[in-house]
């Protein structure tokens, strides 16, 4: 059987932080979808699709290698989409005990739910400050993002997020 793992996340937008997990998660298992997933309690800074262009862009420029797919998902229980695509992890990024905090309740309530199991990676240090809330508040006013993100989220809020 293939192993195959959900990775979840707002992406909005997405980081380099975002980038290196990803990179980690696809050397260890056979398949990956990295999944956007609408979070109705977090107003948005992105519609989806541009979130989903973006992740395509910046998951090709760094050369991960391997099957991964990118899709979304509002419809419900984010198990629900793994256990349709046969995943049997979810991989989160646990940036600080404030994650783990949020990420643990989870984590337990989607095994009793699916049996579905999350696997927590750390961050590699250069990006473990970054969140897309951080790259948000800069670029809404007006700072370079450019070190904190990959190279196409830059350069799209660098232009093309002024028609949004
Ligand atoms: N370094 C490492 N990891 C990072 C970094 C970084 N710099 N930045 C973010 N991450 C990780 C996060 O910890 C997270 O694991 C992932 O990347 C995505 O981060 P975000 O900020 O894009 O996404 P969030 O935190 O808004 O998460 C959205 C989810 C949809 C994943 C989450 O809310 C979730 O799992 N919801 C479950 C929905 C559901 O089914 N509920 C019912 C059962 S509980």
């Amino acid at each position: 059987n293939p192993r195959i793992a959900v990775v979840p996340g707002s992406f909005d937008p997405p980081t380099l932080g975002h980038l290196d997990v990803i990179r980690r998660a696809a050397a260890l298992y056979d398949q990956l979808h990295v999944l956007v997933v609408h979070n109705p309690g977090k107003e948005a800074m992105l519609p989806i699709a541009q979130r989903l262009t973006l992740l395509e862009q910046s998951i090709a420029q760094a050369e991960i290698t391997g099957d991964v797919v990118v899709a979304s998902w509002s419809m419900g229980l984010l198990v629900d989409y793994a256990t349709d695509v046969g995943a049997g992890v979810l991989v989160k990024g646990i940036r600080s005990q404030v994650d783990v905090a949020y990420e643990t309740p989870m984590a337990i309530v989607n095994r009793h739910l699916a049996h579905v199991e999350t696997v927590f990676l750390l961050p590699d240090p250069a990006h473990a400050l970054v969140s897309s809330s951080l790259v948000r508040q800069v670029a809404s006013l007006g700072g370079d993002v450019s070190p904190f993100v990959p190279e196409p989220v830059a350069r799209f809020l660098d232009t093309g997020a002024r028609d949004l």
